[in-house]
Parts: C-alpha cells; structure tokens; sequence
C-alpha cells in the first residue's frame, strides 16, 4: 500500500478504502454499481493515477486514434499494428509466415511472394522479425510503405500502407543472417540490411577455425523503386565487411545525410567451440574493451558499385573490403564494452551508442568524425586494414544513464530515452547536458522503446512504449509461456506516467515505431473490382457479373467465379479426378467490409476476399468425392447459404 496523490488519498479517506500504487500487481474487480466516480473507484480500487491514465487512453466507441504503432510480431513473422492512446490491436498484417484469416499464403500470388523468400531451397514458414522500418521523405515517415527483416533468415519484406498487404519479399544468399534491418535511408532511396553472424559469403563451405580468413559480414543495400513500390534487386547492391559480428544500424540525416552507422560486437572474432578447448561464445567475444562502430559512406559506395569496381558474389554485385578501404567508404571508431543500439538524433548530429556492459550512453559527434575522416586523422587500422578513428576525439562526452542500455529515442524538446535493461528503466535525459533528468520503472527487461516519430527528423515525443521482454506478474497467469508487456507511458506532462500495459502474446516484438495516424491513406476496397492485392493490379482472369464460366483448356479446368452477397457463381463445379483445377475467384462487390472467404473442404483451399479482391488458386484434384465450399466471412443474414459443391468424379 503506497500513497500516491494527495486527491486520491483525499478520496480515499472520505471512502475509507485503502490507497495502493498502480505497480504492484492486484486484482481489480466488482465496477459497476451508480455511485459515480468515487465510488467506482473504491469498487474497483483503483487510484487517482489509475483514474487519469484511464481517461487518457480511453477511447470511446467510433472514435479513432492519434498513433499507429507498427510493431514486430517476433517470431510469428507478421506485424501487429496498433493504436495509441488506445492500445488497441487494429491488425496483424502476415508477412513471412502463412496467414489463414488473411488468405495469405493459400492463393497463387501471396504463396509466389512466400517462395521468393526460400532459402538454400527450403520453404520458410516462420521468421524472427525485429526491426520494422517506415518509408521516409527527407527523414520523415510519409506513411506508404513499411519495411521488416528476418533476422533468422536474412530477408526483407515490403508491405504497402494502401491496403496494409505485403508486396514483395526478397532474399539474397549472400548472407545467413540479418541484424542491422531494415532501416532506410532519409528518402528511402535504399533499404539496409546488414548480416550478424558471419559466414562465407554466398553461402559457400568453410570449417569456422577459417574464421579470419573466410567468414565476412555484409551489408546490403536494397534499392527501392518508390513508383513502383518494390525493391529492385538488380540495382541493389553489397559492401564485404570483416567478420565482426555487425548489430544495429541507423542511417544518417541531415547533416548526417549519405552515411550509416553500424555497431558491431565480437571484434575478437571468437567463434564459440566450448567443446574445443575454447570459451564460450559470450566470453570469447567480450575480452575487448572496445568493438567496432561502422561509419560507411553509402552516397559513395552507391557510385561505386555503379561504377562497376564490384564482383559478383551468389547474383549480388559486392564492393569487396579492399575496394572499401581504397575508395573511402568504410571506417571504424570504437565504442565501449558490447554495443547494441546505434541511434542518430534528430538533427543528424550526434549518434548515440549504448554499450550493453556499460552504465553509459556515448554521444559521437558527426563533426568531428567527419573532420578526422576529411583530414585522413586515423588513429590505426584493424587487421584488415580499416582505418580507425580516436575514440577520443569522436566523441562529444558520455551521459551516466544506467544499468544495461540499449536503445536511444528522442522527442521534439531536445530530450533523449534510453532503455535500460538491467535495471528495468526508462532514462530521460538532455541531449544538450548529457544529464539524466528523469527516470521511470518499467516491467520488466526492457528492449527497445519507441515515442512518437521518435527516430526521424522532427519527432513528436508526446507517447513512449516500452517494449518490455517479461510480464512475469503482469498479467493473469498462462502457464510458462509468457507474453510480452508493451507499457505506454506518457510523455507530455511534467513527469513521465505510465499509462496500460498491453501483453502481446505473439511473439518478440524487438522493435515497433509510431506515426501519426493521419498520415496513413489506407483505402478501403479493391477498385475496380478484379485487383489481385499482391501485384497490385487488376487480374487478366479477374471476372465480370455474367462473365462466370467453367472452360476446359488444355493446361486443365479454369473456374471463373464470383463472390457477392449472398452466393458464388457457378456454385456447382464438377471435374474429373486427376485434373488440374484453375480457381479464378473475384468478389465484384463495392462496399466497405464486405469481405467473403472462400473454404473448399479437404483441399487446403481457403481464400480472403475484400471488396474488389480477385484471388486465383491452382490444384489437382486428386481426391474423388463431395466437396461443400462455402464463405468463410458472416456477410450477409443469408451468409450460411453462401456454399456450393465441389465435385470429383472418380477415374
Ligand atoms: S534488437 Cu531486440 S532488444 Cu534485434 Cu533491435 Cu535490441
Ligand atoms: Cu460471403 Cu459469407
């Protein structure tokens, strides 16, 4: 039982209830009668804290939110997409993984984009998402696209905002893992994924004890063709870089603009071999006091590998180490006891670096690593030749924040947040000072945390979420598996106050980001009718009213159907056992939300149809036998006659 503010003591003496903090987990319950406020405040033992994050987040019926978070769904390979005051879900938005209520991954167009992300020829039917990136215009979310990356299986995935569907996944088998993805350049001319665990690149064969002389990182950048909305593999391209084992990586803005920084941790270059007479892994690779942060000049390296001075390595045109080093493109400053985020500020001037072993965020001053790189002032060179800059003399100064830092966001006041996981807070402090202000306890182990717009050039601050890895007592209890705890605090009061927990029971989200809401034009329907959503154009099978038909051509049985309130047209398909089935399905219908699915039994059949949605799906029909399909969304008060029969007439 702790006091929190002298009203909600007030209130409670005259109640005579007892007064607790919001943080220790209890039990709420009764609510209800009509004694007003004070009384469902005792009803519900709730606090004067309590009461006004409640009217802080509650969000009455109809009324939409100010935010969109877009978080990672960790493992799930999907993102949920969420509303802030609220914290209201609003969507899972399938992305790596097969997804059944979207239809994601049962129709020919969405399984296409599911197989361009194979890799070393297996299908992948999970993914480890982290870091979700928003398409930017001179450093600020335009609110079109949005990027995300497996770190599991390097790949990245593009997701158009119009329709919140995922476009395009791409692949290279260059390297076997991804970190450092996806965040995007100022304008989104590339998207940056760089690998972690090294290995030979393109998926070559050496034992590890070749470690030195074999393994490499590299980073990729993904050229984005904004007016088409797709990567454009043939224009993207690689920079080999040794194998240190390469983290988080922001891009440069502003001032800042044309370069990326990446950390890095296992400059040791250990490789684990517990059984072979070596230390493990996490203590062969923080013997160093101090690792590697990448400085890379992506502007030039773009005119470089546009100059061709690349080779070809597994389909992907990479500017080899030597080339980096010779052309200018590649430099090194250390930073202290393993690294993790790398966050530049708002004005591209500093970047902030937290080394997960250190009580210190270290602020780096882009002037002065510019002036050092410019006048050829290098402290030394790695073993491979990179130049390294004075720790020293790149560094604006230190801010004491805390046990275990990780990542660094800003709001529009000059104030930085950086998470702290060992001791399970939120610092506040001055970008201008480098002194902590303020500190908030979260619950618990934070990762990363987010405010609003908070990593592009103008953010707004106003809301914080972190992204907490337990829940522990958070929640009710669900057996072992616990979800993650997604607190939201509020910033724009003179003290940080923590507002809702939110548990994502989906995965491990990593990292999330915020925009405001009115920047997203989603549209509603498919117009006109006939658009396949995963190429984003209209279908050549999509089907008109009274253009249904059943054609049998050589390549099999084509299907032209339609969907609409209330039946499918034909409804009756009859084929043959052994033949090959074409289902060209188009909802013709033109209103918001009138989505029908479309189930066949048996045959794994099962699409999601919005409004104007065409879907083609191809099959053999090797089962013989009655087949009910039906519509798998309740459209309409005549939803359940909204079935046919597939039949199979035996051989
Ligand atoms: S990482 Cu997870 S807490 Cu992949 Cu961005 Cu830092
Ligand atoms: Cu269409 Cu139910």
């Amino acid at each position: 039982m702790k006091p929190t503010t002298t009203l909600a003591i007030a209130i409670a003496a005259s109640l005579g209830v007892a007064c607790s903090s919001s943080s220790s987990p209890q039990t709420t319950s009764g609510g209800g009668g009509g004694g007003g406020v004070a009384q469902l405040m005792k009803d519900r033992n709730l606090t004067e804290a309590d009461v006004t994050a409640a009217l802080k987040t509650f969000t009455p019926s109809g009324r939409h939110d100010e935010y969109y978070i877009f978080a990672s769904g960790g493992h799930s390979g999907q993102v949920i997409v969420i509303g802030v005051p609220s914290m209201r879900i609003l969507k899972y938005i399938a992305v790596f993984t097969p997804e059944p209520w979207q239809g994601y991954g049962y129709g020919d167009e969405s399984m296409k984009i599911l197989a361009a992300g194979r890799r070393h020829g297996h299908d992948i039917t999970w993914a480890d998402t982290h870091h979700p990136a928003l398409s930017e215009t001179a450093g600020d979310y335009d609110g079109q696209y949005l990027f995300i990356n497996d770190k599991s299986n390097p790949r990245v995935a593009v997701i158009d905002l119009k329709d919140f569907t995922t476009k395009q996944i791409v692949t290279s088998p260059l390297i076997e893992s991804d970190h450092g993805a996806t965040m995007v350049t100022p304008d989104t001319d590339y998207v940056i994924e760089s690998s972690q665990y090294p290995a030979p690149l393109g998926g070559e064969y050496a034992d590890v004890k070749e470690w030195n002389d074999k393994y490499r990182g590299a980073v990729i950048f993904w050229k984005f063709d904004r007016a088409k909305g797709r990567i454009d593999p043939t224009s993207s391209f690689a920079i080999e870089l040794p194998p240190y084992m390469q983290d988080i990586a922001d891009a440069g803005k502003k001032v800042s603009d044309g370069w990326i920084f990446i950390n890095s941790l296992d400059t040791e270059r250990a490789w684990g071999g517990n059984k072979e007479g070596n230390p493990p892994l996490e203590s062969g690779a923080s013997q160093n006091d101090m690792d590697y942060l990448h400085v890379i000049n992506w502007k030039k390296a773009a005119e470089v590998a546009k100059a061709g001075k690349t080779e070809q390595i597994a389909g992907m045109p990479v500017i080899r180490l030597q080339t980096a080093i010779d052309e200018g493109l590649l430099y090194f400053v250390p930073e202290p006891k393993s690294p993790h985020g790398v966050d530049v500020t708002p004005s591209g001037e500093d970047m902030v670096v937290s080394g997960k072993l250190d009580t210190h965020t270290t602020v780096y001053s882009w002037a002065q690593m510019k002036g050092l790189i410019d006048a050829k002032e290098f402290a030394t060179k790695d073993p491979y030749g990179v130049p390294v800059l004075s720790f020293e003399k790149s560094i604006r100064g230190q801010a004491e924040v805390g046990l275990g830092p990780l990542h660094t966001q800003f709001d529009g006041d000059g104030f930085a947040y950086t998470s702290l996981f060992l001791e399970s807070a939120v610092a506040k402090w001055s970008l201008a000072k480098l002194e902590v202000v303020e500190k908030i306890p979260v619950n618990y182990n934070i990762g990363h945390l987010l405010t609003a717009e908070g990593d592009t050039v103008s953010p707004d601050g106003h809301y914080l979420v972190a992204m907490n890895k337990w829940a522990i007592d958070r929640f009710a209890p669900v057996g072992p598996l616990l979800p993650q705890n997604f607190q939201l605090v509020d910033l724009s009061g003179p003290k940080m106050q923590l507002l809702y927990d939110m548990p994502i029971p989906l995965g491990e989200p990593h990292y999330a980001q915020m925009i405001k809401a009115d920047k997203i034009k989603a549209e509603n329907i498919y117009s006109p009718a006939g658009i396949d959503p995963y190429t984003g154009e209209r279908s050549a099978n999509a089907v008109e009213p009274n253009q249904e038909r059943i054609e049998v051509k050589p390549d099999g049985v084509h299907v032209y159907m339609t969907a609409i309130r209330s039946h499918f047209t034909p409804d009756i398909i009859r084929v043959k056992q052994g033949d090959q089935v074409h289902l060209h399905i188009t909802n013709i219908e033109q209103a918001d939300d009138a989505t029908h699915g479309f189930a066949l039994d048996s045959y794994n059949v099962n699409l999601s149809l919005e409004p104007g949605e065409h879907n083609d799906v191809d099959f053999v029909a090797d089962a013989a036998g009655v087949f009910p399909m039906y519509c798998t969304e309740f459209c309409s008060a005549l939803h359940l006659e909204m079935a046919g029969y597939f039949l199979v007439e035996p051989k």
